[in-house]
């Protein structure tokens, strides 16, 4: 094999008469305007070169191609691009073949379906994932697909952005061989044998026959799923051009949607998500520590909270060791945590054998003892300090010397907790959500005395538990709960100010949340703030402004939902006004002399977007958040605010 290089990401080699295209371009091989242009000048070469029978194309390293490059998106286009590389490949008159060593992805997989034959790793995976950027394939996804594998399993496919295994792939017929040994080496065996007068060019095939009922549904489907979204239906909308448009009428179509879209508010918003992900749970100056081996995880308490953390744990290939106050609440907690994987069975996330690996791993004792075994422990008991320092006083006399200890709490104060006991740079803050198994947000709390390592292993923990770790610094409710109580009050006084329950909360649905605060606080519950506010009212500040509503809710009994009665009523459990409240609300207004406004929902949208921002601000420059685009991820994935927006600080930063 002798090597020639393309550019400064494309080398290719001759092996057996076959050119070997390989692209380099870490960290995921994405198609940068250096790879295109290497692509081009390869084939070029392979076009000239009578030596030459046939191209593969792969990647190096364990990734194929991730796509386009989303850096360059929003910057001056830079020829080639990429669809014409795209459509030289499938229409290059020699064999190309891909071999798929790893993640195919948008565009990555829109250059595997332009090559004339498809060869993947069992592991590798693939996907167009595009609609997760507000912006549906630009080259050639949504025509080419269809035409392999039918419009209704293309709309499946491309809606959901979902990444497919090897082995779905070769049954839908996206791929046509699963590689058993390298798949390079079996692309070249394969191309070797192909007639350059057969070639099968995807986008000449017709799509196959379905029935319209099928494709309906599919569409039907990906539109509801979309909940509003542009991107998704934009998709099926040209999915289904490929099975009456000639290629070159439905690339062109796509063309025009994939630019309108990449350069529209919502993209960048969600590529904005994109990066921000993976900047979070880096800590700059701690790149070069390693984290402490975890094998075993101790949880005590296997209440709500505790037995959420233990299904994550399970899923996450520890050992749990679950710690009950006696053996009755024990085999309770045992069996909630069993039921709960009982359900991701009945919802098809788990399967039995799945199920008997982690009860496999799974204990719940009364004998703390037990926890001398585990390299960290996680507290999820009641959240009240004293129930706290005294636990992991206890803690410190039973677990080993160098195992970590974490507490779950959400508004206490992890550096007391910490304080009280004899290593305090053992401690850590992990504040999961709820339910822990399900959601993915996890604020990893770096106390006063944190030692470097034990919050290192926290993020790693944290990220094997599939969770998005957010580190925050100590302060009352850590980042979200600080931002939320800013957004909070401002909502209670715009209530005072004027505006109502249903306007304030129609608005922000508008804008984008699942629900607005004030439903949001009756689904929760009115009782643990109302406590929290008495607790509070010998310290306050007198001349802090304070609204009243929400205690005289409370003192009526109006505790939310579960009462059936909150800020809103719940006739057959549907949120309705109620006059009563609109009374309250009017009384509090007349007894402080304010005259009501009228607020617009650009207003009230505005209004909460400060008051986060405001907030936000004040963490950042306190040092409590490292980033705003770790904040934006909190308030995304902890409290509803919508990823199309990319966050209050990204929001507030376009208007
Ligand atoms: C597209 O293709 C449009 C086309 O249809 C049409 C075009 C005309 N570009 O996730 P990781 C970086 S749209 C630039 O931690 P993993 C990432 O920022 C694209 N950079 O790794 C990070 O950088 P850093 C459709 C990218 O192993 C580093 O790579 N494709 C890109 O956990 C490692 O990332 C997608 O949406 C990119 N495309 O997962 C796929 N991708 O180290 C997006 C990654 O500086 N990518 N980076 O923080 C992924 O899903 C995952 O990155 C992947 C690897 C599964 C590939």
């Amino acid at each position: 094999m002798s090597a020639l290089r393309f550019s400064d990401t494309i080398s290719a080699a001759l092996a057996d008469g076959i050119l070997v295209v390989t692209i380099d371009n870490a960290p995921v091989n994405a198609l940068s305007a250096d790879v295109r242009a290497g692509l081009m000048a390869a084939l070029d070469h392979a076009e000239k070169d009578g030596a030459v029978a046939g191209v593969v194309i792969t990647g190096a390293g364990s990734t194929f191609i991730g796509g386009a490059d989303i850096k360059e998106f929003g910057k001056p286009p830079v020829e080639p691009l990429l669809p014409d590389v795209i459509s030289r490949i499938e229409t290059f008159a020699k064999p190309v073949a891909a071999a798929i060593n790893g993640a195919a992805l948008g565009g990555g997989l829109e250059v595997a379906l332009a090559c004339h034959r498809r060869h993947a790793a069992p592991s590798a995976k693939l996907g167009l994932p595009e609609v997760k950027l507000g912006i549906v394939p630009g080259a050639g996804g949504t025509q080419r697909l269809p035409r392999l594998i039918g419009i209704a399993a293309a709309i499946d496919v491309i809606t959901s952005g979902r990444m497919v295994s090897a082995a779905e792939a070769l049954k839908l017929g996206i791929i046509d061989s699963l590689s058993s040994g390298v798949p390079v080496t079996e692309a070249v065996a394969d191309i070797k044998t192909i007639d350059s007068s057969t070639l099968r060019r995807t986008g000449l095939l017709p799509t196959p026959a379905e029935a319209a009922d099928i494709i309906d549904k599919a569409a039907t489907d990906a539109l509801r799923k979309a909940r509003g979204q542009r991107a998704p239906s934009e998709a099926v909308r040209l999915v289904r051009l490929a099975a009456t448009a000639p290629l070159a009428e439905g690339l062109a179509e796509e063309r025009r949607t994939f630019i309108e879209l990449r350069d529209s508010e919502e993209a960048a918003a969600l590529r904005h998500v994109f990066f921000a992900e993976r900047a979070a749970g880096k800590v700059e100056g701690l790149e070069a520590v390693a984290p402490r081996k975890i094998e075993t995880i101790g949880i005590v308490g296997t209440g709500l909270m505790g037995s959420g953390i233990a299904v994550s744990a399970l899923n996450g290939g520890y050992r749990v060791i679950g710690v009950e106050q006696n053996p009755e609440v024990a085999e309770k907690g045992r069996e909630r945590i069993i039921g709960l994987l009982d359900k991701a069975i009945q919802s098809g996330r788990l399967d039995a054998a799945g199920r008997e690996d982690r009860v496999g791993r799974l204990t719940v004792t009364a004998d703390m003892q037990q926890l001398s075994r585990a390299d960290i422990v996680i507290e999820a008991v009641f959240d009240d300090l004293t129930v706290k320092t005294e636990l992991f006083q206890r803690l410190d006399t039973i677990v080993r010397c160098d195992a970590i200890l974490a507490t779950n709490t959400s508004y206490l104060d992890p550096d007391v907790i910490a304080a009280a006991t004899a290593q305090p740079e053992r401690v850590v803050g992990l504040h999961f959500f709820s339910p822990a198994h399900i959601m993915r947000l996890l604020e990893v709390v770096n106390c006063k005395r944190t030692a470097p390592d034990v919050l290192v292993t926290a993020l790693a923990l944290a990220k094997r538990l599939g969770k998005l770790p957010i580190v925050s610094g100590v302060t009352e409710g850590f980042i979200g709960n600080s931002i939320f109580s800013a957004y909070r009050r401002e909502a209670e006084y715009m209530l005072e100010d004027g505006a109502s329950p249903q306007e304030i909360d129609a608005a922000l649905e508008a804008y984008g949340f699942p629900m607005g605060p004030f439903a949001v606080f009756d689904m929760a519950g009115l009782e643990i703030a109302w406590a929290r506010r008495k607790r509070q009212a010998a310290t306050r500040d007198p001349a802090e402004r304070y609204v009243v509503i929400p205690d005289r809710l409370c003192e009526a009994g109006r505790f939310g939902q579960k009462t059936g009665r909150g800020w809103y009523a719940y006739p057959d459990g549907r949120r309705t006004v109620d006059p009563d409240v609109t009374a309250m609300i009017e009384a509090a207004r007349a007894e402080k002399g304010i005259a009501p406004k009228q607020f617009t929902a650009e207003e009230i949208v505005a209004r909460l977007l400060k008051a986060m921002t405001n907030e936000g601000d004040a963490l950042l420059s306190r040092g409590i958040a490292a980033r705003a685009s770790d904040i934006d991820l909190v308030m995304i994935n902890g409290y509803g605010f919508p990823s199309s927006k990319g966050g209050p600080m990204f929001a507030a930063g376009r208007r």
